[in-house]
């Protein structure tokens, strides 16, 4: 045993007062961060206001770390809203379980199946979707796909919805909702039809019920999250029992700044999540491309640039004139007129805001989690607004700096150097990219064969040789002259670009 506060628990909550339980409507796949200190959030404040069985039961996919530490405090967690004016520490209360879903497998289509549970909400990051690269598709070649299809325990995401659903099918069919919130365009659409594709493949008429089902009865709604949400630090649990006096081994830090934009069409009920401000909008899309494309797209940005400049910190690499530049440049002139924004957002507001949401210096959010799992993240970030930009007769170079920057950091070309933050980004395509760039001849060549031929971020942008190009000449500018000699060329040629764009002539 060792000294020191003890831990947080229902007897012992540091003069919060700690909801009582409510019983579970709502299972949650993706137990980071992120939902604890964004969906639980508003969860929160829906059952302070209106009440209602909307307890969370929540499944983390494979890592033990945070159920243990939930467990170990009664489900309870604070959440820490940090900028340099603010340290604000808030209990949320809403879990009523935890499990870690590669132990209890079975455990997951068993919950899907339960009537309790009326809506199913996602964090499970672009990464866990199972999508082909080229093709968006339901990625059937993916091993853990079809050992899910195969039958058994399913380890997947869509696997486990989709053999959830054939269970609740079977078992009367009570309604469902099932609400991705991840950062995809049109995300509920996109889930339906992985889930549809994943009982599709199904032999004989295995999913004839479960598809019949699910148009009469499952409906999956888009929405549009937004918070910063780094990781938790150890010198955040040592801060947060400081001002406590309890141990809290699963605070999560948060930026004060949260948006949820929700399709309202659910099939059974939600809980009143206005009460924490969600907006219910029929402008879901506007709202995701907004975000998607304005805030991650340029975060991308800020994020490959900052570790090629040796910036740990997102607020130290936007503080750098180079790199606010090029986040302007790219917002200004390439995502910024690929979108439409919602009724009542100003443009100009969202983009100040932006950066001071990034400038939060008090935050600690890391390049390398930003800059983490690049090949999935930018398929969502670049090639939509590229070939937009590129029909419209405006070349992307910062979007295409964007790019560079992600491959001189994943998979740098033999003799240079990226720095530690750039080696800390975990992608999924990191061996398969650094094999190709062991032995490309130069960065037009590594840009070639990752965007064109191994289609990297699709078939369209495949096509587009000029965006290839493009990216490896800045690629070598980056390895022979620095990041900031690349912002430099890429700034200029913007510049350089017609003010009245043309529309491009026919290839
Ligand atoms: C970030 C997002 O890691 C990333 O790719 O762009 O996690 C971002 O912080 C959130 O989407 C903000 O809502």
């Amino acid at each position: 045993m060792t000294g020191g506060p003890s831990r947080l628990t229902r007897g012992s909550a540091g003069g919060f007062s700690v909801p009582a339980p409510a019983r579970p409507g709502i299972l949650h796949l993706g137990l980071g961060n992120f939902h604890r200190a964004h969906q639980a959030v508003y969860t929160a404040a829906a059952l302070a206001q209106d009440g209602g069985d909307w307890g969370v039961v929540g499944v983390a996919s494979r890592s033990r770390a945070v159920v243990d530490a939930l467990r170990a405090q009664d489900l309870l967690y604070t959440v820490a809203q940090i900028s340099p004016a603010e340290f604000s520490l808030s209990l949320p209360g809403v879990h009523t379980d935890a499990f870690v879903a590669a132990d209890q497998p079975d455990r997951v289509v068993a919950q899907l199946a339960d009537p309790a549970i009326r809506i199913v909400t996602l964090t499970v990051t672009e990464n866990g979707y199972s999508t082909a690269a080229g093709t968006g598709r339901l990625d059937l070649d993916d091993r853990r796909v079809a050992a899910d299809l195969a039958g058994g325990a399913p380890r997947t995401t869509i696997g486990q919805l989709a053999r959830g659903l054939q269970r609740r099918a079977s078992g009367g069919g009570a309604p469902l909702t099932v609400l991705s919130c991840d950062n995809l365009a049109a995300n509920g659409e996109r889930t339906a039809h992985l889930v549809r594709e994943f009982l599709g493949a199904l032999p004989g008429s295995e999913a004839e019920e479960a598809l019949a089902y699910l148009d009469r009865a499952v409906a999956f709604p888009s929405s549009m999250v937004d918070r910063i949400v780094p990781a938790t630090t150890d010198l955040l649990r040592d801060d947060v029992a400081a001002r406590l006096g309890l141990r809290d081994e699963a605070t999560v830090p948060a930026e004060p700044f949260t948006m949820w934009a929700i399709e309202d069409a659910f099939a059974a009920g939600r809980p009143a999540w206005e009460a924490g401000g969600a907006v219910f909008t029929d402008e879901v899309d506007r709202f995701e491309l907004m975000k998607v494309r304005l805030l991650n797209g340029t975060h991308s940005l800020i994020a490959y640039l900052g570790a090629l400049s040796g910036e740990s910190l997102i607020a130290a690499s936007v503080a750098r004139a180079e790199i606010e530049r090029a986040a302007r440049a790219v917002i200004g002139r390439e995502y910024g007129p690929s979108v439409q924004l919602p009724e009542g957002i100003d443009g100009q507001e969202y983009e100040q805001q932006l950066f001071q949401r990034w400038g939060n210096s008090a935050l600690g959010h890391r390049t390398a989690q930003v800059g983490t799992d690049g090949s999935v993240k930018l398929r969502q970030r670049i090639p939509g607004p590229v070939i937009q930009a590129l029909g419209e007769g405006r070349f992307p170079h910062l979007i295409a700096l964007c790019v560079a920057g992600y491959l001189a950091c994943v998979a740098p070309l033999p003799g240079f150097e990226p720095g530690p933050e750039a080696r800390a980004m975990a992608d999924a395509a990191r061996d398969g990219l650094s094999l190709l760039a062991a032995s490309a001849r130069n960065g037009q060549d590594l840009a070639h064969r990752v965007i064109v031929e191994k289609q990297l971020f699709g078939a369209e942008l495949a096509a587009r040789q000029d965006f290839a190009d493009r990216v490896g000449e800045l690629i070598d500018t980056i390895r022979c002259h620095g990041v900031a000699a690349a912002i430099q060329e890429a700034l200029d040629a913007s510049d350089a670009e017609p003010a009245e764009p043309r529309k491009e002539q026919v290839r």
